[in-house]
């Protein structure tokens, strides 16, 4: 018999450098709202409460793998989940993102947050354990990702308090108090750790740590101030890695954190042939369709697919992807004819 499961799947091989007849192809946001069943299901149930209802969270994480066959679930929930876990009071505002409404901004402040041991998280975690386990178990050789936020990025939603554009806030703690700053990142890391841990030790078979955020930073402030605790969030995960960004185009060799990550995810800005130019023959490459292009002619979208497949094997191994998430307005057609296009061209 030939070897199956999560382990020899294309996915997980393309993230230990690996070339294989199929290009593994799966959509950040695939699990949400430009599903219609997706929205069925949510009616009358608020966004963290959902992610809190394993039956309900599994399905959720199901329906754009049954739907589109893509080579792997993303774990439906939120990167705030942790810290609603961990007891800090949030609500995902319908049409507006995570809000926070005791904001974190002075050393006082942060002296608050850390007092409170992430462990706790890991006690309170059981819902997503056991949402993992319904997922894995329905997969079968299908590997589930999980995935959690990296630092900065938690960083500008709770010392914001919500979404903002440029992070003003979270970048301007970093200076004006440093030690308070490194306090809160690496409470942040730890608790990312110990979310991702909850996911790996119930089956996930990958994890991504989303830095969305993280292209609004300097390399030198990547450096000084997020990199350390992102790495400290990644490095404890006992699955391949990928860490994913958007506008980190100057920030992408740092991204490798010193080899912890297995596979480098890359916005749209950057063609991946230059991508992987830059980063070398070390690490798989993870993007990067445009997704405003989603809305285009089918001839437009095949031809700039055709494109990203073919810059994509300037790298070790390729894991085809969006650049960024799935804008709610896609039809989910055009994405079930990307997966199809993905498996009919040579990886
Ligand atoms: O009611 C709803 O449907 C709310 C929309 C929604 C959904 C479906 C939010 C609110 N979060 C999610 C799920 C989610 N969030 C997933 C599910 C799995 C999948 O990818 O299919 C994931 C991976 C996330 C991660 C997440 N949340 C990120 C990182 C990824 C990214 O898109 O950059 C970020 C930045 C968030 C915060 C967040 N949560 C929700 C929104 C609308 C936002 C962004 C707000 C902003 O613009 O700042």
């Amino acid at each position: 018999m030939s070897s199956t499961g999560p382990a020899s799947s294309p996915l997980i091989r393309a993230l230990k450098g690996e070339r294989t007849d199929r290009l593994p192809v799966w959509f950040m946001r695939q699990a949400g709202r430009s599903l219609p069943e997706y929205r069925d299901l949510r009616v009358g149930t608020r966004m963290l409460d959902a992610c809190l209802t394993p039956d309900l969270a599994a399905e959720i994480t199901l329906q754009p793998v049954r739907r589109h066959g893509v080579d792997a679930g993303i774990f439906f929930s939120d990167i705030v989940v942790p810290l609603r876990l961990a007891g800090i009071a949030v609500e995902i505002e319908p049409g507006r993102g995570p809000v926070f409404p005791d904001p974190v901004r002075t050393a006082s402040d942060v002296a608050r947050i850390v007092d409170i041991d992430p462990q706790a998280v890991a006690a309170a975690a059981e819902p997503v354990r056991e949402a993992v386990r319904i997922v894995v178990e329905e997969l079968g050789d299908t590997p589930l990702i999980g995935f959690a936020g990296a630092p900065f990025t938690l960083a500008a939603y709770v010392v914001e308090g919500g979404p903002s554009k440029e992070h003003l806030r979270a970048r301007a703690l970093m200076h004006a108090d440093p030690e308070s700053w490194h306090a809160l990142a690496g409470w942040l890391a730890e608790v990312s750790r110990t979310f991702l841990a909850a996911q790996t030790d119930a089956g996930a078979s990958a994890v991504q740590l989303f830095d969305s955020w993280a292209g609004s930073l300097s390399v030198a402030d990547y450096r000084t101030y997020v990199a350390p605790h992102s790495r400290a969030a990644l490095a404890g995960a006992d699955a391949p890695r990928i860490h994913f960004g958007v506008g980190t185009g100057h920030l992408l060799t740092d991204m490798r954190l010193d080899g912890t990550t297995d596979a480098v995810g890359v916005d749209w800005r950057t063609p991946l042939d230059e991508a992987a130019a830059i980063l070398g023959q070390g690490v798989t490459v993870q993007g990067n369709i445009d997704p405003a292009l989603l809305q285009a002619p089918w001839q437009v979208v095949e031809e700039h697919v055709r494109d990203v497949i073919a810059r994509g094997r300037a790298a070790r191994a390729h894991i085809l992807n969006l650049g960024h998430g799935v804008p709610p307005e896609t039809d989910p057609d055009v994405l079930t004819r990307i997966v199809e296009l993905a498996h009919e061209e040579q990886a």
